[in-house]
């Protein structure tokens, strides 16, 4: 006898990450898929875009802080009784990091860096930037999702975990606590995490970084669509659907949503499955959550760290926060 499974009936595509998200995310009601999905191949690249949008203000308001106060960073973080290492979550091409990187080689000569992300091609471009560019750091990528629990990193002095660019704003509050406590358990006490999260400000300047006037968040947001299609055969006609980006102010969170202009039926083979939207019905895609200095500072306490010193811009539009191991 064996047993017998309920899933036999299931196609397939649906237990592949991918088909099992899209399965889950368009049976829910309200509709939702998450925001790994959009990091395809084009979508890294629209992401990429997006950051150098005049609209889109975060990537260079934390390279500039970065570039006013690294070295303090470096030093609040820092030990007398040995070097700091580096580790980063979600590095991709690690092209802000470079600021942080030369910052350390400045304060003690060289640096071991340990960047982790799921994509292989960002980490291979990072290291190769990095060979060429930043002399003295010692890289050893890491393939791998950190939400999904984080190796061990050997060091002889103190540790510093970054991670920045706010993708901590993507998850609830209680899962942002539970990826904070996941780089926790590897730490030691006087170990360091540097995280950047974008804070709470106008709606008329949160709205146009997130629904920009040439289009790329809308091309972002609909490509998740297009990967649908290539994926999981799906019949999505883009032209049916509008990219929307709302700010929810009790949630202090910025919504991405795709809305359907028309009552319709889409079908995604591979699945087996058929999606009946009605005009105006949304698949919500993404939240990006905005902070204050105090509801980061909850976040961070949660997760088993005190808040040591913070930074931000002049127009104070992003924060960087550094808290150790309590
Ligand atoms: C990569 C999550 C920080 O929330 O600002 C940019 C992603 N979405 N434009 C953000 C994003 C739409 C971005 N993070």
């Amino acid at each position: 006898m064996h047993a017998v499974s309920s899933t036999l009936s299931l196609p397939e595509a649906a237990c592949t990450p991918v088909g099992s998200e899209v399965y889950r995310g368009l049976t829910s009601r309200p509709k939702t898929l998450c925001p790994w999905l959009f990091y395809d191949q084009r979508g890294s690249e629209l992401f990429e875009a997006i950051t150098e949008l005049p609209e889109y203000y975060l990537t260079r308001t934390e390279r500039a802080i970065f570039a006013e106060h690294g070295d303090e960073m470096i030093a609040a973080a820092a030990a007398e009784s040995g070097p700091l290492t580096m580790i980063e979550l979600g590095a991709g091409t690690a092209t802000k990091t470079g600021l942080l990187l030369r910052a350390a080689i400045r304060s003690q000569g060289a640096v071991d860096y340990y960047p982790i992300d799921v994509s292989a091609s960002a980490l291979a471009a990072a290291e190769q930037h990095i060979a060429e560019g930043i002399p003295g750091v010692r890289i050893e990528s890491r393939v791998g999702d950190y939400t999904q629990g984080i190796e061990p990193i050997p060091c002889e002095g103190r540790r510093l975990v970054l991670y920045i660019g706010s993708s901590i704003g993507n998850f609830e509050p209680a899962d942002a606590v539970q990826v904070l406590r996941e780089a926790r358990r590897i730490l030691a006490p006087g170990d360091h995490l540097l995280l950047g999260a974008d804070r709470a400000k106008d709606a008329s300047v949160l709205i146009p970084a997130y629904d920009d006037a040439a289009g790329v968040t809308a091309d972002f947001n609909k490509n998740v669509l297009t990967r649908i299609h290539r994926e999981l055969g799906a019949d999505f006609n883009l032209r049916t659907f509008r990219h929307r980006a709302r700010w929810n102010q009790e949630q202090s969170r910025i919504e991405m949503h795709l809305e359907s202009l028309i009552a319709q039926t889409v079908s995604i083979p591979a699945l087996h499955l058929e999606v009946r939207f009605a005009r105006g019905e949304t698949i919500h895609t993404e939240n990006s959550y905005k902070f204050t200095p105090e509801s980061i500072a909850s976040i961070i306490e949660r997760a088993g760290f005190a808040l040591t010193r913070c930074w931000s811009d002049p127009r104070q539009w992003f924060g960087v926060y550094l808290a150790t191991v309590v």
